[in-house]
């Protein structure tokens, strides 16, 4: 990124202002409230001045602590894109494993040890373009693993391109005159595929992203939670959004709380750029999972 591109440039402000360590002692400086869970080693990280990524990351590591899941008993799995990078900075076992197949990799680590509390956490092209299938099928069979995607309603990594999320008639580097395609509604895709729990939060509702984690990480099956993320540099400058903060202005003008519409049926799930954006808890049920069904089968095979 040049700094060019950087939101500060865009009219952002960067505070040069560090707080002095204890004596010059650099150790002796807790850096943040959750430092004690990231891998400060690993810093800086590389994402760009107000992208959402950490802020989904830091309501994630809340989650865990609120969820009293033991730091031994916490897995992170990711594939590859900015979303995904997570996997270097959150200190719990993790595994960055390759581009759309972080879902499998997850499946594998939990049949082996499924006292383990996984967690996919990648980008929407990770998860819904090359890793589509994987996705569908891990809800289809309630897999335990909760899965986050970050979208940002493109490859952020990569440049700025048009994905599976983006939506129609939105700019990118590959539709420079408009998405000609229809988006996936996510929240819709894992219900119907067969999720067990599905939240739809943008970065602005921290609270209730780390009151979802919370509750989330203590259920079973197939979770998924779909976190609206400001991906400045590309979709936000391409699409004229403008800074992170802007993204966030963007969100606090269009989202209606799901519990707020129940009555009114033409508000749906989908994204329609500048149009309102439904956030919620859209499913919550107990169904039996894959390791319970698994277990049942493998009981049969043995009488
Ligand atoms: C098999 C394979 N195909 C393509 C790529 C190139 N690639 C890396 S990240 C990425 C897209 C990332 O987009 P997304 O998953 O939405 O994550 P973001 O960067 O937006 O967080 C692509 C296409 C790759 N690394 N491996
Ligand atoms: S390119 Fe976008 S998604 Fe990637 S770090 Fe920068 S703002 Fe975040
Ligand atoms: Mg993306």
């Amino acid at each position: 990124m040049t700094d060019e591109e950087t939101p500060a440039s865009a009219g952002g402000t960067i505070s040069a202002e560090v707080t002095p360590a204890p004596n010059g002692d650099l150790a002796a400086l807790e850096l943040h409230p959750y430092d004690h869970l990231l891998r400060s080693e690993a810093l800086p990280h590389i994402w760009c001045q107000g992208c959402g990524i950490g802020t989904a990351l830091g309501a994630l590591l809340h989650g865990f602590e609120h969820a009293s899941v033991p730091v031994e008993k916490r897995v992170i799995v990711s594939g590859i894109g900015c979303s995904s990078r997570v996997v270097y900075y959150a200190k719990t076992d993790a595994y960055h494993t390759t581009h759309g197949r972080a879902i499998p990799f997850a499946t594998g680590v939990k049949l082996t040890n499924p006292t383990l509390n996984v967690v996919v956490f990648a980008g929407d092209g990770d998860l819904f373009a090359i890793g589509g299938n994987h996705f569908m099928h891990a809800a289809r069979r309630n897999m335990d693993l909760l899965v986050v995607c970050i979208n940002n309603f493109n490859y952020g990594m990569t440049g700025g391109q048009g994905g599976p999320t983006t939506p129609e008639g939105a700019l990118s580097t590959t539709t420079p005159y408009g998405n000609a395609e229809r988006p996936f509604n996510l929240p819709e895709f894992a219900a119907a595929a067969g999720a067990s729990y599905v939240a739809r939060w943008t970065t602005l509702d921290v609270r209730r992203l780390q009151a979802t984690f919370t509750e989330a990480l203590a259920r079973h099956g197939f979770r998924f939670v779909e976190v609206l993320a400001p991906c400045p540099v590309s979709f936000g400058k391409t699409n004229k959004i403008g800074t992170g903060a802007e993204e966030m202005e963007y969100y606090y003008a269009l989202e209606i709380l799901k519990s707020r519409i129940e009555s009114t049926s033409h508000v749906g799930t989908e994204i329609v750029l500048h149009r309102p954006i439904v956030v919620g808890k859209f499913v919550d049920l107990e169904r039996e999972t894959f390791l319970d069904r698994y277990a049942r089968v493998v009981a049969k095979a043995k009488e």
